[in-house]
């Protein structure tokens, strides 16, 4: 085994360390953000190959979408929304929304509280540590599952759903993994995934006009009682920034992202065959098409492909909103967009969320090529069941 391609082993660090070189051996320990921004040259983990490290150079031109018209109830101002919704979606499945009615306190409460958590010594962010085979938790670089082309960043991801006890289980989440000390934290997280939630609902209302879905409310009530997670990305500055990212090229296996990126500047859509930037436009949400949204739109909407760079000074911090479908519920665009003559016949096979999470989580990491190759994971593992018509 190359010496610079290590393991990762997370669950050893020691209480005291701050992420550990073992030089004896090929143990890497999971480097926390005050190691990671000294490293120097960039570990082999963190190199991503050439062919992947191609420079943006023209800024995306995507829509702004202004939602408030729409909230209101306006018709005309709804239609031109969803018409710029549906000309992104087809090209590349991103736009940003302004207009969205959130409060700009609360965006930045959330800010707080990940600048909070994230200087936290790595032993107490350990607290929450992310457990193989579940997609919430604390995690640096993914490192339980990967040993290359590694993200530079840290990440704390947590579940969002409304249960039918109305019981907080963002504010649960952080109460159990770190404390009464991070209730305030709770608190926060669970006002904010709550009013993404919101912000999301809105979207799939517009996403089914823009695709003159006869019942508007389909995508709505699809997504009312979903599962969706919330993820804190924190990006420590990286001396080889060149060399490295921040999240790799991927399309998103979820649904709908909405994405609230701090003023550094980082992430990047691949469009018309290029990679292009997307400059932070303040008190703005990013919103992507995923995976599962284009598989409910029959392949209509493109999952889009992007990717975050890092910075050599700078940190860099975004917090993403991930909505999904309840884990159960079987995937399958509504009849408009299948038609029964033949011309446009199903795209995708059924699955539910919680298949295509597994896939993620136990078999594949998320790329640009997960629907495809999940699809033909889920045909040759259970032909039988498919409902292709
Ligand atoms: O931080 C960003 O701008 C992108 C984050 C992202 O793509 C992700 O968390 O999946």
């Amino acid at each position: 085994m190359d010496s610079n391609v290590s393991t990762l082993l997370v669950s050893s660090l020691s209480e005291a360390g701050e992420g550990q070189k073992d030089h004896g051996g090929d143990s890497y320990i999971l480097p926390s953000q005050f190691v990671l921004q000294k490293e120097s040259p960039v570990p082999m983990n963190f190199i991503w190959p050439k062919e992947d490290l191609v420079k943006a150079i023209e800024e995306l031109r995507e829509p702004v979408v202004d939602l408030s018209g729409f909230l209101k109830g306006d018709l005309v101002a709804t239609q031109d929304a969803a018409t710029l919704i549906r000309e992104s979606c087809l090209k590349h499945g991103f736009f940003q929304v302004i207009g969205h009615g959130v409060d700009s306190r609360l965006i930045q409460l959330a800010y707080d509280h990940l600048d909070r958590f994230f200087k936290l010594p790595v032993s107490m962010k350990l607290r929450a540590k992310r457990m193989p085979g579940t997609n919430w938790g604390y995690s640096g670089a993914h490192a339980d599952r990967f040993a290359s082309k590694l993200p530079w960043k840290e990440t704390l991801s947590f579940r969002f759903y409304e249960p039918d006890d109305s019981h907080p289980v963002v504010l649960d989440f952080f109460k159990s993994t770190l404390g009464m000390d991070f209730e305030e934290t709770g608190l926060v997280y669970q006002k904010y995934c709550e009013a993404m939630k919101e912000v999301a609902l809105a979207i799939m209302e517009l996403l089914a006009i823009s695709l003159g879905i006869h019942d508007q409310q389909h995508y709505k009530h699809f997504f009312q009682d979903g599962s969706s997670i919330m993820r804190c990305n924190y990006y420590p500055p990286c001396k080889e920034p060149e060399h490295a990212f921040g999240t790799g090229p991927h399309c998103d296996p979820t649904s709908l992202t909405i994405l609230h990126q701090d003023q550094i500047g980082g992430l990047e859509v691949f469009s018309d065959n290029k990679w292009r930037t997307v400059p932070p436009r303040q008190g703005a949400f990013v919103v992507n098409i995923g995976d599962t949204f284009m598989a409910l739109s029959n392949g209509k909407y493109k999952s889009c492909l992007h990717r975050a760079l890092v910075n050599r000074d700078k940190e860099r911090r975004s917090l993403a909103f991930f909505m999904n479908p309840r884990e159960d519920k079987v995937v399958r665009p509504p009849e408009d967009l299948v038609s029964c003559t033949g011309d446009t016949p199903r795209t995708y096979p059924d699955f539910t969320w919680s298949e295509l999470l597994q896939f993620t989580q136990k078999h594949y990491r998320a790329d640009e090529a997960t629907l495809p190759n999940f699809t033909k994971w889920l045909l040759s593992s259970k032909p039988a069941d498919v409902n292709n018509n």
